[in-house]
């Protein structure tokens, strides 16, 4: 290699370098549905952001009932379960919210659904994992991967779903199983469960590989549903509304601004569906002249978690920037 060549050899895998969280980022690219401006409590499933790196499985589409769970590992009994062993057993139901780590600030990757299926803890119970035993390591019929702390997958609200919204998991989210796991971003809520393995060794994952966040522990986020950017306003006031999450810590508040951030008006809050749910709000808002306005939102969670504009990038571990719209009143 001559000098020059080994100069731009350095020079271009620095940029490489450089760029890598960027591109990692451009690949985790969930579709969204418009929900309108009035955002249910529930998603429905049709409503519900969807979101894989390589779509449903082959296998799944086409010979669904090949498919079993295996839980294994550092465990004093393994267990395997057919989907009709798995519909036999007792459910539990559960309101939960689940949110990508990629989605962007005031973005429409976040829904809300009715879950039910089997308590991951009574699986863990029957199976008796190792005293030394600290990760659960789930495998997905489309090989993604990801492990949590045993210590969270023992949650009392830590599910093995099959249902959403009442219905079976349709394949786009996860047919014939899915875990929902309360507090962390959706590249914890494995879809697709083949295999849950109890160890020690406390794997990467599919996205950590690509530098997103291990712990991936939800961040607080609110969002405007109405107005709209862009809008016009006819009035002199309006209700401004949205909805907050901040996984299993709970929203605190939500302030709404629209003089610039100067002043914060506190908005009123739905209670939740559960204590995993997001929460709906609403404040109003009156301008005394017409002329371009901007309206930013901001919440807190219970444990002094606050939307700051220095978090806006999701990669690589969520956004919590604030979220602002600009309208016009005529
Ligand atoms: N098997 C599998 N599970 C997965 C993924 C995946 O690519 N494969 N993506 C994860 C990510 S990044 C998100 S945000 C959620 C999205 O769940 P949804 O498509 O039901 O909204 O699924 C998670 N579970
Ligand atoms: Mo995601």
């Amino acid at each position: 290699m001559t000098r020059l060549k080994f100069l731009r050899f350095l020079i271009y895998s620095f940029l490489g370098f450089l760029l890598s969280p960027v591109k990692s980022l451009a690949q985790m690219a969930p579709r969204v549905f418009d929900a309108g401006r009035v955002t249910s409590q529930i998603t429905s499933v049709s409503k519900f952001y969807v979101e894989d790196y390589s779509g449903p499985p082959a296998s799944l589409k086409e010979n669904p009932e090949t498919w079993s769970l295996r839980l294994h590992g550092m465990v004093k009994r393994e267990l395997v379960f057919t989907y009709p062993q798995l519909l036999k057993r007792p459910t539990i139901k559960m309101f939960a919210t689940i949110n990508c780590i990629g989605n962007p600030v005031g973005g429409g990757a976040i829904g809300n659904a009715l879950w039910e299926g089997v308590s991951l803890a009574s699986l863990l119970d029957e199976a008796n994992p190792d005293f030394f035993a600290d990760v659960a390591a789930f495998k997905g019929a489309d090989d993604y991967h990801d492990s949590i702390p045993l210590r969270q997958a023992r949650h009392s609200s830590a599910l093995l779903a099959l249902k959403m919204n009442g219905r079976p998991l349709t394949l786009d989210h996860g047919f014939p199983l899915r875990l929902v796991v309360p507090g962390l971003y959706g590249i914890k809520q494995m879809k697709w469960i083949r295999e849950i393995e109890i160890g020690q060794d406390d794997r990467e994952g599919y996205w950590q590989k690509r530098g997103w966040s291990k712990k991936a522990r939800v961040k607080i986020f609110s969002r405007i549903d109405h107005p709209r950017d862009g809008d016009w306003i006819f009035q002199r006031s309006l209700l401004a509304q949205g909805v907050a999450f901040a996984g299993d810590r709970g929203v605190q508040y939500v302030q709404v601004s629209s003089d610039g951030e100067k002043t914060w008006a506190l908005a009123k809050l739905e209670p939740p569906l559960s204590d995993y749910s997001w929460a709906r709000w609403s404040v109003p808002i009156s301008f005394n002249k017409p002329g371009r306005y901007q309206l930013s939102v901001r919440g807190a969670d219970q444990y002094g978690g606050v939307q700051r504009d220095d978090l806006r990038d999701p990669f690589p571990s969520g956004t919590s920037g604030v979220h602002r719209v600009n309208i016009s009143v005529a």
